[in-house]
């Protein structure tokens, strides 16, 4: 489960949170293909829990997504048929689609409207029904969920004493699922099975730390094999699961790398803290399996600087689009060091924590889509959209990364709050992340001789660099300057 199953160069995901299944769509055909993202994870797709009054009706939060009603295809992103034609139309241009599946709970106690589907509307928006736990649409009742075990929330203490708590009790309300259960696992493989069959890759294992690894593995040991006419035979979807383990829990992310991956929030804490400049970015060439907490083998890490969650929280103890250059360093370095499976994440721009991807006004908050701007082929803000993944720096390194694939990171230089290595006869990347002095070498690059153009301050076109030329000799060396807060990288793809 943890070998992901990607077209082999392209060990990229991009998670295009809230986005469309139409977008999407046109994503992978237009964009996604040509810069190396190998797979999107896209939001839940199954029918969820929807509100007409929210702030005053002038919103759907983004978090209804996590708050299932039924496995029915059916949600803000779209109906089946448009998640169908995604798939198909993705899987045709070698991108491929992850799910981000919700097994570990229904819906907030009382919170059931929206069990006619996401368009349904008339009943007030938290309905005084706290306790009626059927839920039809899939066969679920309050005899399939924890209740006898525990009928309260989380406690904030359970987390550091008590694994049995963190599972078996409620995620902030949630209706917490029984999935030792054969009938519940039963009712979960007809969904992974039925998304399966529509051709997805894999799944991302929402609130993985919420349930226990032997139900997991139970579980998807009843999971089809992904599909052969796609994937080739015999092979088994790519799962990870979310586990936030930063230490000093209860619950720890090895307990689950024997049924797949594990989101690795050790990574983007780490590689935020050098970015914001308080700890020393020279000391990130060491980053891999036993550097700090948490950092287990390559084979069992997703890799993210941030995601939906922590962007949000405040502050972020992790950069985000909204850090400029420290954010640009810290997902570019997460880009060229061969570390892990990576992630990029793509936002919308929001002011609060609840609010929803860009939309129209309601009752249904049809979501808006993101529109382009053709010169340079991102996303225009006033579509609300931020495209991460489509910045110059971030495509140009997802790239980097892409033809870096399987080279091992040498000839590696420790600089004051500065790195630089080669990703052996394939790329050179060199990172600054001091405020006024510029990092400069002279350097073996390990490149054929050449000159080649930095995909970092522009790209290669027309056989013309648009940016910073660097001219490797034919001992492979090359002089380098980086200036400050900034990036030089160059690789054999983008060479004249
Ligand atoms: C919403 C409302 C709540 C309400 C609830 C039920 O906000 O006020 O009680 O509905 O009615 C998302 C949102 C939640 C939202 C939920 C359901 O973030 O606000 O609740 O959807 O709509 C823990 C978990 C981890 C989880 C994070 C958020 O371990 O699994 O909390 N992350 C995933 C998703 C979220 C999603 C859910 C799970 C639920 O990525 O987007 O929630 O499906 C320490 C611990 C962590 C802990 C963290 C925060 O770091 O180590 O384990 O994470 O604190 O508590
Ligand atoms: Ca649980």
């Amino acid at each position: 489960y943890d070998k992901p199953t990607f077209l082999s160069d392209r060990n990229l995901i991009v998670h295009l949170f809230e986005w469309k299944w139409t977008d999407i769509a046109a994503e992978c055909e237009n964009f996604l293909q040509n810069y190396g993202y190998g797979a999107v994870q896209v939001s839940p797709p199954m029918e969820h829990i929807t509100f007409t009054n929210y702030n005053n009706g002038n919103d759907l939060p983004w978090w209804v997504r996590y708050q299932p009603v039924s496995y029915k295809l059916s949600s803000r992103s779209g109906n089946e048929a448009e998640f169908t034609d995604m798939v198909n139309r993705c899987n045709k241009v070698g991108v491929r689609i992850i799910v981000d599946v919700v097994l570990n709970h229904m819906v907030g106690i009382g919170q059931k409207k929206g069990v006619n589907g996401v368009g349904s509307s008339g009943d007030s928006d938290f309905d005084a029904t706290a306790g009626i736990e059927t839920f039809p649409g899939v066969g679920f009742g309050a005899g399939d969920t924890h209740d006898k075990e525990c009928d309260h929330d989380i406690q904030d203490s359970d987390y550091q004493n008590s694994a049995y708590n963190v599972k078996m009790c409620r995620l902030s309300g949630l209706i917490d699922l029984n999935q030792n259960s054969t009938y519940v696992q039963g009712k979960m493989q007809d969904y992974l099975n039925h998304l399966i069959t529509l051709g997805v890759a894999g799944f991302r294992a929402d609130a993985g730390k919420h349930m226990w690894p032997n139900d997991l593995k139970n579980l998807f040991a009843g999971v089809n094999n992904v599909r052969s006419d796609i994937f080739g035979p015999n092979q088994r979807p790519f799962i990870f699961y979310e586990v936030i383990d930063q230490g000093g829990e209860a619950v720890h992310a090895a307990d689950y790398i024997e049924i797949g991956r594990y989101t690795n929030f050790n990574f983007g804490a780490a590689v935020s803290t050098a970015a914001k400049k308080n700890s020393n970015f020279g000391g990130l060439t060491k980053l891999g399996p036993g550097y700090g907490y948490g950092n287990l083998d390559d084979i069992y890490v997703v890799n993210f600087i941030d995601n939906h969650d922590n962007q949000r929280s405040i502050p972020p103890n992790v950069a985000i689009y909204k850090d400029g250059s420290a954010y640009k360093l810290a997902v570019g370095f997460m880009l060229a060091w061969p570390y892990g499976l990576p992630r990029v994440m793509s936002s919308y721009y929001f002011d609060t924590h609840d609010q929803g991807p860009p939309h129209m006004s309601g009752p249904y908050f049809n979501t808006t889509s993101p529109t382009f701007d053709s010169s340079n082929q991102t996303c225009q803000q006033s579509s609300g959209w931020v495209c991460e993944h489509r910045w110059p720096e971030i495509r140009n390194l997802a790239k980097f990364h892409q033809t870096t694939t399987g080279a091992a990171a040498t000839a590696i230089t420790s600089g004051n709050n500065a790195l630089a290595f080669a990703r052996s006869g394939k790329g050179y990347f060199a990172l600054n992340n001091n405020n006024n002095v510029n990092f400069n070498l002279n350097t073996q690059t390990t490149l054929p001789a050449g000159t080649y153009c930095d995909v970092y301050s522009g790209e290669l076109v027309n056989n013309q660099c648009t940016g910073t030329q660097i001219i490797v000799g034919s001992d492979g060396k090359a002089s380098i300057s980086v200036l400050p807060n900034s990036i030089v990288a160059i690789h054999i793809g983008a060479r004249i």
